[in-house]
């Protein structure tokens, strides 16, 4: 029903000023009168949420015609559902989009303030855990700055991840206060809220016109409400909205309870609802299982889908052009679940036949898979879903009536392949697959890069791809050039502006130019000057942050991601340990001396992990303190990486780390950011490493190792590690120090366990890529013996960079999944 005609040409106050005066008096304004302080005894919290004040003014008004525009025009609208947004810091994102840098810096000078001590003081949003939450985050500034209407959905915890301590080199998880402040950047929607459903019955009733439908009738409720923070795209180009949803108890003093005396039982059910956003899940690599974390799932799912059938309703007040106004993306199959109350929604609340529904809800789904790992696919068991939401699970096996019924009659599935495509899990206990639910319930299943998209056909969804070949495709993944260049290295995009001119910020893929420039002996001394500024600012926190004493002369040899046995920060460590040896066993020899930096965090519950960085650590600590290194290596640990951090870390870098094992890092994007900071990767042919190898050729990058169909060989003959090791000595003394305790002196048998895994099993190919690794390594070492070969490399990474924009990946996305026109410029 359409609530309220639509004025879309309502007056506006006129956009406020952005000169230094302006802002300077904005800045006073808002500290005494918004948030009651008096400048003499402001602290510095203070100041920061009234310069956000102040910024967030500046791009109200774009984010009214933004509205007014989509709504004028009856465009389609894009809806990125996603448990992840990885953001990090807004401020500088926000004035830098707006070109507000310079006048809010002069206007905070004049009151005394520095602009670089609030943007440090900023909280730092860590609602994601790493790559795909972090994608979320690039994907909204991307579909701002190429114009897309489009709207984030997530969950606003309260807790996002936690924040690492070490303790004698041990992981130690805290509690993450984002919110401890406030959050300046939000509008809490209380008028956009709804109620959510959980557990109960379904019952059969009869419409006046006599058909028969299904009624839910929950017997637990929460209310969902919306917190909006807009997304200014580069140059203030469009303003979305991120809607985060925040569980509340429907009553929030449940009347009735505390009118019979029981407070304390009313304020328990108030407990209990905030429970489902109170914290983010912070394992990326094993489904989670909770009923909680299912309870997160449907919470935002629900919430999010009927804010979207409310707002087409609003405006178009009928549901067959659902698929041409509206496309919704799925990131991973965490918000999978809204395929089935999209379906629920269009049959039990508007009364559409099944058929009809389906088609209208496929055709407004696309489903993008971030990794196919076998532990990290998302399954829940059928009992459970049963008990938690018995439509939902009603609808689930009439889906997969309808798709067995398809692949029996028109494909001639044999029983191995109907039970590969079926949504339920007969392999132990029954279980709903939600990848095979997401696949057939979209329009489109996209992979990340185009190695993991053909391991997609081929693996996980080979069946579904043989019964729907149209629907798998490849979105190989981006970054914001904005955040991940610009913002963080402000010293080399002037040194590219004043090569090449300012109009590769407006059109990415004009970096190009930069290779006519690679061997010019001049920039190259320029480029590697700003390379030496970042990594003496990154030296800086190491020496604040660890007290260790780094030179800004060595090679910058960085790690940094979420700590996974098949990212291999062990290759790297073993390798660092081997590297040790040789140093002591060869003093005479030429050494490039390295600073090897490791950071990231471990899932609490993953014991290789922790104990990986308890690893790092310890060798750390050895190395570091002997003497006979002379200072020829250096191992640092982070701790605490985040979204900030990695701002530092990644304009510092000479050598980026990409040594997953071959086929199972879908995509990664540090990779990408590295290479637009002009470093050199080291990599293997994973994920989207494969087209940077392509992009920059085989001379400007390290490759080394087994190919994914030579990891599955290995694994799959009775070809056993051992060999691979008793061919290495060096490797071979290295595991032997390591699982004997020479870091470990405390608790000698501490790593006999994890190194005793390379022997038996060696899943993730850590002894078998060893020497290949070893040999990229002093590959690498002769490269930056030449320093203008490394040099020319370094540029030729920055100048082909383009093709990893997140804006290219949001065009394609907008072109072949969302069917949404894309202007120009
Ligand atoms: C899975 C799970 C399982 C249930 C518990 C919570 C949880 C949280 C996240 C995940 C997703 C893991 C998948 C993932 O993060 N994939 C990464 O996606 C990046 C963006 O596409 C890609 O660059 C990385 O290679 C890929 O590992």
């Amino acid at each position: 029903m359409p609530q309220k005609p639509i004025v879309y040409d309502a007056p506006t106050p006129e956009p406020r000023a952005t000169t230094v005066e302006a802002i300077q008096a904005e800045i006073l304004e808002r500290l005494i009168y918004s948030i009651g302080k008096d400048p003499i005894v402001a602290r510095p919290h203070d100041w920061l949420a009234a310069t956000i004040l102040t910024v967030r003014d500046r791009v109200m008004d774009r984010w009214m015609e933004s509205s007014r525009e989509t709504w004028r025009s009856s465009q389609k609208r894009v809806y990125y559902l996603s448990l992840e947004f990885l953001i990090g810091r807004l401020m500088r994102d926000a004035m830098s989009n707006v070109g507000l840098i310079e006048p809010v810096r002069d206007a905070l000078k004049n009151l005394n303030v520095d602009l670089g001590d609030l943007v440090n003081l900023e909280p730092d949003a860590a609602l994601g855990n790493g790559g795909l939450g972090r994608l979320a985050a690039c994907f909204l500034e991307s579909m701002s700055s190429v114009k897309i209407p489009a709207y984030g959905y997530g969950i606003r915890y309260v807790h996002g991840l936690f924040r690492q301590e070490m303790s004698e080199g041990w992981q130690v998880e805290l509690p993450e206060e984002w919110l401890a402040h406030g959050n300046p950047w939000e509008f809490e929607r209380r008028e956009s809220a709804y109620e959510i459903g959980f557990g109960g019955s379904v019952e059969p009733v009869i419409d006046p016109d006599g058909i028969e439908r299904q009624e839910w009738r929950p017997n637990d409720h929460v209310m969902a409400v919306a917190f909006d923070t807009p997304i200014v795209g580069w140059r203030g180009a469009r303003v979305n909205t991120l809607r985060l949803w925040s569980a509340q108890p429907i009553d929030p003093i449940l009347l009735d309870k505390f009118n019979s005396g029981d407070h304390i039982g009313a304020l328990e059910e108030s407990s209990r609802a905030e429970a489902i956003t109170r914290v983010l899940y912070p394992a990326d690599s094993t489904a989670a299982g909770q009923e909680l974390r299912l309870r997160q799932e449907f919470f935002f799912s629900s919430a999010s889908l009927q804010d979207i059938v409310r707002r087409h309703l609003q405006q178009y007040d009928e549901l067959d052009s659902l698929p041409d106004k509206v496309a919704i993306q799925l990131n991973d199959t965490h918000p999978a679940i809204s395929i089935c109350e999209m379906m629920r929604i269009l049959l039990d609340v508007h009364g559409l036949e099944w058929a009809h529904a389906w088609k209208l809800s496929r055709g407004v789904f696309g489903y993008t898979n971030h990794t196919l790992l076998p532990e990290a696919l998302e399954s829940w068991p059928v009992a459970l879903l049963e008990r938690l939401l018995p439509r939902h699970m009603q609808i689930i096996y009439a889906i997969n009536a309808e798709v067995l019924t398809e692949a029996r009659q028109r494909a001639q599935f044999t029983d191995g392949q109907i039970a590969n495509v079926s949504l339920i899990d007969e392999n132990g206990g029954r279980r709903v697959r939600m990848g095979q639910l997401a696949f057939v319930g979209s329009h489109s299943t996209n992979g990340v890069s185009a190695l993991h998209t053909e391991l997609m056909k081929k693996t996980v969804f080979s069946d579904l791809h043989r019964l729907y070949p149209e629907r798998i495709n490849n979105k190989t993944n981006g970054i914001t050039p904005r955040r991940w260049l610009m913002q963080c290295n402000p010293g080399l995009t002037k040194l590219i502006t004043d090569r090449i001119g300012p109009e590769f910020l407006d059109n990415i893929d004009l970096l190009q130019g930069l290779n006519a420039h690679a061997d010019d002996q001049n920039f190259q001394k320029q480029f590697a000057a700003v390379k030496r500024d970042n990594k003496v600012r990154l030296a800086k926190v190491i020496k604040d942050r660890l007290g260790i004493n780094v030179s800004p002369d060595a090679m910058f040899d960085v790690q940094i991601k979420r700590i996974h046995e098949y990212k291999r920060q062990l290759l790297n460590i073993i390798q660092t340990v081997a590297a040790y040896d040789e140093i002591r066993a060869h003093p005479e020899r030429d050494w490039v001396p390295r600073v090897k930096i490791f950071a990231g965090k471990a899932a609490p519950g993953y014991w290789n992990a922790k104990l990986t960085i308890k690893l790092i650590n310890d060798v750390a600590k050895t190395i570091n303190n002997d003497p006979s290194v002379r200072g020829l290596l250096k191992v640092v640990f982070l701790p605490n990486y985040n979204v900030s951090l990695a701002e530092v870390i990644v304009p510092a870098a000479d050598l980026s780390e990409q040594i997953s094992t071959a086929g199972m890092e879908a995509s990664g994007t540090g990779n990408m950011k590295f290479m637009a900071n002009g470093a050199v990767t080291i990599g293997t042919m994973d994920g989207a490493n494969v087209e940077m190898h392509k992009e920059v050729g085989d001379d400007n990058i390290v490759i080394f190792g087994l190919r994914t169909e030579e990891v599955n060989e290995k694994r799959s003959t009775s070809e056993v590690p051992r060999s691979s090791i008793d061919a290495s000595p060096r490797l071979m003394e290295a595991l032997e120090s390591i699982s004997s305790g020479v870091f470990s002196p405390d608790d000698p048998n501490r790593y006999r366990d994890l190194i005793g895994g390379l022997y038996d099993h060696d899943w993730f190919m850590v002894a078998r890529d060893f020497d290949a690794y070893v040999a990229a390594q002093s590959k690498v070492d002769k490269l930056w013996s030449d320093p203008r070969r490394w040099s020319s490399m370094a540029i030729k990474n920055t100048a082909r960079v383009g093709y990893f924009s997140s804006d290219r990946t949001i065009r394609q996305y907008a072109e072949d999944i969302w069917g949404v026109s894309v202007p120009e410029t």
